[in-house]
């Protein structure tokens, strides 16, 4: 039977209407698919922008290409996921996708140069040295960093002095960038971007002293982390998270 003009009209409205709306859901598939997919499987990493321990973490991420959900954790208000994943209440925290939580700096480094690795961060020959020299780091250095930063807490010795131990570690470093551009060969390794940002650290507590100190190797392996794209990638500002606030990856 023969339809009237006007129900031919309605019909044919009716299927470019149908395939308007059926294309805008493949439309919006997609686009669920670019940023909602990847928010899903993406590891959660509770971090704080200015914490060293955070800073080495989100670096090792960025060489390791690897994508996370960041929330920037304000430490005078954990939120309480993060301490129910880690109840010692440190960031950084890493939660992978299998729910598995790691909640040491160190090991979310490991873990992401262990999924990929491009620049070769990790080569076998380093690893024993970089992690003494992590570990000098992470106890010596940082105990007198701590001092030197807040050393009206500390009265027992003066700033200088507290410096002056500091800087036991700086020499070390020193001696070992005369002979290669970066700590423990002529390529990055592990180990740069695991002291890097305790050295920044120190650095800034008195900069003009820092910079006028006879490390010049020292100064200019920083200043160089200072510029390094993927170093001020890591340093990238993000406001608190909140537990209702869409997924913010990180790279962005
Ligand atoms: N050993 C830990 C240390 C982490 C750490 O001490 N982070 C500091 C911030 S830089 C922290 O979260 N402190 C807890 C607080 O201030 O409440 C690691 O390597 O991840």
């Amino acid at each position: 039977m023969l339809s009237s003009g006007r129900e031919v009209w309605h019909r044919l409205s009716n299927a470019v209407g149908s395939l308007l709306v059926g294309q805008f859901g493949i439309i919006t598939g997609m686009i669920n698919l670019q940023y909602r997919q990847p928010c899903a499987a993406a590891p959660v990493l509770y971090s704080f922008r200015r914490c060293p321990y955070a800073m080495r973490a989100r670096l090792a991420l960025l060489f390791a290409q690897q994508t996370v959900q960041l929330r920037e954790v304000v430490l005078k208000n954990k939120p309480a996921v993060m301490l129910a994943l880690s109840p010692k209440g440190t960031v950084p925290v890493l939660q992978l996708g299998d729910g598995s939580v790691i909640e040491e700096s160190l090991d979310i480094m490991r873990w992401a140069l262990a999924q990929s690795d491009p620049y070769n961060l990790l080569r076998p020959e380093v690893v024993k040295q970089a992690n003494t020299l992590i570990e000098q780091n992470d106890s010596e250095f940082k105990y007198w960093l701590d001092r030197y930063k807040y050393a009206d807490r500390h009265p027992e010795l003066s700033q200088h002095e507290y410096r002056l131990r500091g800087e036991e570690f700086l020499q070390q470093l020193e001696s070992r960038l005369a002979d290669k551009r970066f700590l423990l060969a002529d390529e990055l390794t592990l180990a740069d971007i695991g002291v890097m940002p305790f050295v920044r650290q120190f650095a800034h507590v008195e900069r003009d002293t820092f910079y006028a100190l006879p490390y010049p190797k020292l100064q200019q392996w920083l200043r160089a982390w200072l510029e390094h794209p993927l170093f001020i990638q890591a340093m990238t500002k993000y406001s608190p998270w909140q537990p209702e606030q869409l997924p913010v990856l990180f790279p962005s």
